[in-house]
């Protein structure tokens, strides 16, 4: 007979078996943000960060898996977390960007996302996903082959993430804060980082330059996030090829190469081997830029590559001859024109082969008049940017809750398919007519359940402003079907699309000049955001969101909303900019 002690025990144990069965591919990581010093390029600073940490934790998982993270915003303005790549199927609410489908997370208090894992598989990435507070607060989303599985290539022999950031010496919501006051041009960072240094060509920076031990003849794959601000970088190894195998949590054919090309919002897995004469060289993360405007930070980042063993170590690493110059759009081109999808049995793919919903979108920096001219972009009138001329306004609920909840006011869903005006996006010559003008709103597109969607996006000139835009959409993958330079010709340019194993990504940079088309099908129920990933254009307007109705079966209908979601009271620092954050009237 068992006492009622023993018995409890045995309840108890019992319930722990239950638990953990049922936790089987379930992780818990908590995240706490607040205030932290760190001192880089000879000062110290205050940024908001996850766990003390600059890059924030890794999270490590296998395909598949679902994630919580408590988050605690122990900071001083409301912020939230977005899971990069995620699809996050029929679960918007979790998504994270700020009034497109939850309002912040207020300080003082904390909010647990739900991430669902399905076909990614890879490196991704997460991070903030208001106003610019991505610049600390981030770190990589490590997928792993699901258990009983493996890669489609030899396993590594291990494995080393690496995270490239922006370092700004001021404080960067205070930067953004001026920038948009004033409508001119956003502050340059002072610096780049490899896993959060700036590296040996910095000031006050050697000492403590990243540094990846390495055994001869092993092989690692390389997790790489490009989470810069502004700017794409070019990625190199002295004297190591490199084999990419993975872009955006989604597996390419091997392809080798001496340098890669990065943007930011961009995630790459790359395999390196170590077959090299024993000693050190730099890996270099250095900027890339095809605008005429010349605006970047011009400095270039590093880390050392350093073999393990008995050797004398140089007085200096090798240095890359093989990276790209700041310019070299050619480079760049090739680079992301030559990946493939692995298009396998085990990796297959599904590229839409007929359209249902096709949209042609004209990219563009622009402008906002500004009372009495008294802005300080081009003519005094405001900085802007926008898609089909429209400058996107974050509404001040999100729009995931004014739909759910059919409260009218907040969006419209009469966002353009075409752009208003065709021109000659190209042109050398776009100074001053009404092209150059955007609208701001609040305009969405509603797209029926399954849908199979085409999105040319056409890189524009106006203001000579023309660089590589790198266009993100949230809750899909989609497959980037061609890419090119000038207009965009809906006869000729559509016979070169690739609809037998274009690469699979979440991320595509739309080149200078030129165009580049996407196809993914509607089959995710919610309300996706889609942007550009560099920040200050985010900033300035070059957003929209898709609204994805259901599809009338359970599986195909959003899931409930989470008994709590973090008010919308407008308590985000800039909740006070009122051209941004009124309600549309
Ligand atoms: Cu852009």
């Amino acid at each position: 007979m068992y006492s009622f002690s023993e018995l409890l025990g045995l309840l108890v144990l019992s319930e722990i078996l239950l638990i953990c069965m049922a936790q089987n591919n379930v992780h818990y990581y908590d995240f706490v943000l607040k205030d932290t010093n760190f001192t880089k390029l000879c000062a110290t600073k205050s940024i908001f960060a996850v766990n003390e940490s600059f890059p924030g934790p890794v999270i490590r998982v296998h395909k598949g898996d679902t994630v919580y993270v408590n988050v605690y915003n122990q900071g001083t303005y409301g912020v939230t977390i977005h899971w990069h790549g995620i699809k996050q199927p029929r679960n918007p609410w979790f998504d994270g960007p700020e009034y497109i489908t939850q309002c912040p997370i207020p300080a003082g208090t904390n909010f647990t996302y739900q991430v669902l894992l399905s076909s990614e598989e890879g490196t991704l990435f997460w991070h903030a996903h208001s106003d610019w507070t991505r610049a600390t607060v981030h770190g990589a989303f490590v997928i792993l082959p699901a258990e009983g599985t493996t890669y489609p290539f030899p396993k590594p022999d291990e494995e080393q993430v690496l995270v490239f950031a922006s370092w700004y010496k001021e404080d960067v919501m205070t930067l953004l804060d001026e920038a948009l006051r004033y409508g001119g041009l956003t502050t340059l960072s002072d610096s780049y980082a490899i896993n959060g240094e700036p590296g040996d060509f910095y000031p006050c920076s050697r000492d403590t330059t990243y540094r990846m031990s390495v055994d001869y003849g092993k092989t690692y794959l390389l997790r790489i996030v490009n989470t810069v601000q502004n700017t794409e970088m070019f990625f190199a190894i002295a004297d190591h090829n490199l084999t990419v195998v993975g872009w955006d949590g989604s597996y390419v054919k091997p392809l080798v190469c001496s340098y890669i090309m990065i943007t930011p919002g961009q995630t790459m897995d790359v395999l390196v081997t170590a077959n090299q004469s024993l000693g050190h060289y730099y890996m270099l993360a250095s900027p890339y830029f095809d605008g005429q405007a010349d605006d970047f930070d011009k400095s270039i980042t590093s880390a050392i590559f350093q073999y393990n063993g008995n050797y004398t170590p140089p007085s200096s690493p090798v240095y890359p001859t093989n990276i790209p110059g700041f310019y070299d759009i050619g480079a760049a081109t090739f680079y992301t024109s030559s990946l493939r999808s692995l298009a396998t049995p085990e990796h297959p793919v599904d590229v839409p082969q007929n359209v249902s919903t096709r949209m042609y979108i004209a990219v563009s920096i622009n402008m906002m008049k500004c009372p009495n001219a008294s802005c300080a972009g081009p003519d005094g009138n405001r900085l802007s940017s926008g898609l089909n001329n429209i400058s996107f306004a974050n509404p001040s609920m999100d729009i995931l809750q004014a739909y759910y909840r059919n409260i009218s006011g907040y969006y419209d869903t009469n966002f353009p398919n075409r752009p208003p005006h065709v021109f000659n996006f190209t042109s050398e010559d776009l100074l001053t007519d009404n092209v150059t003008i955007s609208d701001q709103g609040t305009r969405v597109k509603v797209l029926d359940y399954n849908a199979t969607v085409e999105i040319t996006f056409q890189g524009t000139n106006i203001m000579n402003s023309g660089e590589n835009h790198p266009m993100h959409l949230h809750g899909f993958r989609f497959y980037v079907v061609g890419t090119g330079t000038g207009n965009f010709d809906k006869e000729t340019d559509p016979l070169t699309y690739n609809l037998v194993d274009p690469p699979e990504a979440n991320t595509v940079p739309v080149p200078k000049d030129g165009w580049a088309t996407i196809r993914f099908i509607a089959s995710n129920p919610g309300v996706w955001y889609m942007h550009c990933h560099f920040d200050r254009h985010m900033s300035w307007g070059m957003d929209t969101a898709f609204i994805v109705k259901n599809g009338g079966t359970e599986d195909s209908t959003l899931l409930p909303p989470p008994a709590y979601m973090p008010p919308c009271e407008s308590d985000s620092l800039y909740g006070v900019r009122p051209s941004i954050f009124q309600k549309k009237e």
